[in-house]
């Protein structure tokens, strides 16, 4: 029996926005919507390690619906991180307040691919699924699931932390394609695991995180990476959720990314959405995409630049409004609060 969803017109405007339809406003939501721009989030998040609190249901789910409840966003994004698959199979990955991830014993030889067992997610990570049934309890937004996609993965194992010009990654990539491959496959089938474990647990949509992967050329991209990103669309495929793919600097990429079989490409602030359309071709929506700087100026400039990104989406179906990357921390809550309302009052999509 097919799983797949009817798509009805009572269908919540972001997956009806995925999927291409029209709908009555353009939904929005922030990539780290969640996170130290909230008083309310630094409040409750004390300072223990971002894992510890990732492993706390109740507290987690709490931080997911903060963003909710104080912007009227269109979709709730589980309050996770992307290493969180890692940690849990034993690899050593610690978050580092104010870094980021790090790994204590990088990969570095073939001998490594030992390291990376598969995930088991009832046993591993049944607490994100628990908390992923929280917020759907809790919420009539949808909730996005996410994974790290395999490249940007693969550049904090290698690294062993975040990189500016991931020279060890893509020497990797170089010297032993090999082992990149074999590692990639890898990082893909964790996320195809956790993936379907959120998705089984009530999670509406997914969204790949591919951060870092605008560091490559399109050539490189499309031989050493992007099999391994569209498997794990592919893999997903029978769940009949909307897929949302996402990275940062992809300008070069955008057409390729779309091949990989997401339904929506997230766009960064440096592509105007008619430009990104165009690349990602008909078939595909997009999402973003207001630069997160613009949301630390005055009012007057973040208005004229949220229309802007409106215009250049066209009116047309198939738009998701977002950042073009994560909020920064030092984000006025109120201005992302103002946004929403006015992409609701002004955005078309018929
Ligand atoms: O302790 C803290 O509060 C530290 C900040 C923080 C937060 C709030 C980290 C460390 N991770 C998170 C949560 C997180 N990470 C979410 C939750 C949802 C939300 O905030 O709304 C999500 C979706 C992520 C995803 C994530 N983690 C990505 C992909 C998205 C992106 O911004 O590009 C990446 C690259 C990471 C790695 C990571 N984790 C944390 C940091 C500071 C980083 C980036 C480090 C780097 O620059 O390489």
């Amino acid at each position: 029996m097919s799983r797949m969803p009817t798509a009805d017109a009572g269908d919540p405007p972001f997956l009806r926005a995925c999927r291409g339809q029209p709908c009555d406003r353009v939904p929005v939501w922030f990539m780290r919507q969640a996170g130290r721009s909230l008083p309310e989030y630094r409040a409750r998040r004390g300072s223990g390690s971002i894992l510890d609190a990732i492993a706390c249901p109740e507290l987690a789910a709490e931080l997911t619906l903060q963003p909710v409840h104080r912007y009227g966003v269109d979709a709730a994004i589980l309050f996770s991180d992307i290493v969180v698959p890692l940690a849990a199979i034993g690899f050593g990955v610690e978050v580092v307040p104010g870094r980021g991830p790090v790994v204590a014993e990088p990969f570095r030889r073939p001998e490594d691919l030992e390291r990376l067992r598969p995930l088991e997610p009832d046993l591993d990570v049944a607490y994100v699924a628990e908390t992923v049934r929280l917020v759907a309890a809790e919420t009539n937004v949808p909730v996005i699931g996410f994974a790290g996609a395999p490249f940007t993965l693969a550049s904090y194992l290698v690294e062993g932390g975040p990189s500016r010009d991931h020279v060890r990654t893509k020497s990797l990539m170089r010297t032993d394609p090999v082992t990149w491959m074999a590692l990639l496959d890898a990082l893909a089938d964790l996320s195809v695991a956790s993936l379907r474990a959120q998705v089984a647990a009530g999670a509406s949509a997914v969204q790949l995180f591919d951060s870092w992967v605008g560091t490559l050329s399109p050539d490189d991209y499309r031989q050493l990476v992007l099999p391994a990103s569209r498997r794990i669309f592919t893999e997903l495929g029978d769940l009949g959720v909307p897929r949302l793919h996402f990275g940062v600097g992809t300008g070069e990429l955008l057409s390729l990314m779309a091949g990989a079989g997401a339904e929506v490409v997230g766009v960064d602030w440096r592509v105007p959405l008619d430009a990104a359309r165009h690349r990602v071709g008909p078939g595909h929506a997009v999402q973003g995409n207001l630069d997160p700087v613009t949301c630390l100026a005055p009012w007057k400039v973040v208005a004229a630049e949220t229309r802007r990104v409106l215009a250049q989406a066209g009116g047309r179906p198939g738009h998701v409004f977002n950042l073009g990357h994560g909020v920064l921390p030092q984000t006025d809550p109120d201005t992302l609060a103002r946004v929403v309302d006015l992409v609701h009052e002004e955005g078309t999509a018929k």
